[in-house]
């Protein structure tokens, strides 16, 4: 569903904050221990693979990652327990109700650095979304807990939209901001993404990584930013697809299933998904763009979701008749990976201050739901 509010105010984009973990792990350190995990567990399971019981598991290699996904390296908030063959998942200390959650922890790192871009304080904030994959709890929301740790008046929510998390958060801010049932909303996506990564399959074990980001919207009457963008246009769009999924939920408790099977990590069939998605985001950002009477050729800037180079190429070049320069379409998945609806965050993050005064560019999001969202901004 496709929808506008009447802009009463005008909305803009003041500041955006990118929060990296300290720890990385390259396709390299990760092969090594995946290969080294599948050759014990073929080892130890060589009677049945012999007699055809069960699959022996195929190595996985870097070159393949690099040259099937683009990605080189990704940040994890724990490297500890990911790349021990004996665990093969991170390790993170449980914190206590009385201490600030990890997600909490990584969304209010990310927020400080967007508030101080957009010359806000914590006071002129009334609404905080955290948009993202997971969340680590259901209630209370994570936003609230940043709300609380940040000292902000008015309220929050979480939301999940998979990798479109961040674009739907922005188009609620948007929307809230035109409408004036807010003034000033920080929208925070903590993507932690290692828990939920399958790092025994061999298809899916080098896509994601974890970061945080975060991004001020108010209106233009109440911007003191040194950078900022109108918001020309938000459109968001979802098509329901089993291609992408995590049957990971609470009501696994009664269904007397393992709540940690595979079923409930990270899966999918990416083939598809590239097939699929591919075109559809292409249209959407097509569509976006002619009815906001802005020419393809007028974006001076992609700042697209970061799940695969292959998919980003595809995209712009179907849209632009020839390939996308780095300039017109950063990639920051080589460092970062997939980080679910953080990527196109991180994109405009890392490149919108060289942009001119009416320079035009468009955040895009497509992901798991199949969910497509986009942002056509305006240098200011
Ligand atoms: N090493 C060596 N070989 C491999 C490896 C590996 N690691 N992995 C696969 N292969 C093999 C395959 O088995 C296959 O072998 P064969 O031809 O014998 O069957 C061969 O290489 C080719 O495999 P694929 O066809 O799978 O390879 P592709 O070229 O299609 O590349 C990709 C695989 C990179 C996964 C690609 O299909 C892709 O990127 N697709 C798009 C996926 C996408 O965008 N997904 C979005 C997911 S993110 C999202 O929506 C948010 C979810 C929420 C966040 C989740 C956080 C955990």
């Amino acid at each position: 569903m496709e929808n506008q509010v009447s802009n009463k105010n005008n909305v803009v984009i003041s500041g955006v904050g990118l929060w990296t973990p300290e720890n990385t792990i390259t396709n390299e350190e990760l092969v090594e221990s995946y290969n080294a995990w599948a050759t014990k567990f073929n080892h130890e399971h060589e009677v049945q693979i012999a007699a055809e019981e069960i699959a022996a598991k195929p190595l996985s290699s870097a070159a393949f990652i690099e040259k099937a996904s683009g990605i080189k390296s990704r940040y994890v908030y724990a490297k500890e327990g990911v790349l021990d063959i004996d665990r093969m998942r991170p390790k993170l200390e449980p914190r206590s109700d009385d201490e600030l959650s990890h997600q909490a922890q990584m969304a209010v790192s990310a927020a400080e650095k967007a508030l101080l871009a957009a010359n806000k304080t914590p006071a002129d904030v009334d609404m905080v979304i955290v948009a993202c994959a997971y969340t680590e709890r259901s209630y209370p929301a994570i936003a609230i807990e940043v709300q609380a740790k940040l000292g902000i008046q008015g309220f929050g929510f979480d939301m999940l939209v998979a990798c479109s998390a961040a674009t739907f958060g922005l188009q609620r801010a948007h929307d809230s901001v035109a409408a004036g049932s807010a003034k000033c909303v920080l929208v925070i996506n903590p993507e932690l993404t290692s828990p939920q990564v399958n790092y025994t399959d061999r298809d899916s074990h080098f896509i994601f990584g974890d970061v945080a980001t975060a991004v001020v919207v108010e209106t233009s009457a109440t911007c003191q930013s040194e950078y900022s963008f109108d918001v020309m246009g938000t459109r968001c769009v979802t098509s329901y697809s089993n291609n992408i999924r995590s049957n990971f939920g609470y009501v696994a408790r009664v269904t007397d299933e393992d709540p940690f099977a595979t079923d409930k990590l990270f899966h999918q069939n990416g083939r598809k998904v590239f097939k699929e998605v591919c075109p559809m985001a292409a249209e959407h950002i097509e569509n976006h763009l002619s009815d906001l009477g802005v020419k393809v050729s007028d974006l001076r800037r992609w700042w697209l979701h970061q799940a695969n180079i292959n998919m980003n190429l595809l995209i712009s070049k179907r849209l632009l008749g020839r390939d996308a320069t780095p300039d017109e379409a950063p990639v920051v998945l080589d460092t970062f990976a997939n980080t679910a609806s953080a990527g196109s965050i991180i994109a405009f993050a890392k490149n919108h201050t060289d942009l001119l005064k009416g320079d035009i560019g468009v955040i895009c999001s497509f992901g798991a739901g199949y969910s497509i969202g986009s942002l056509v901004l305006k240098k200011r």
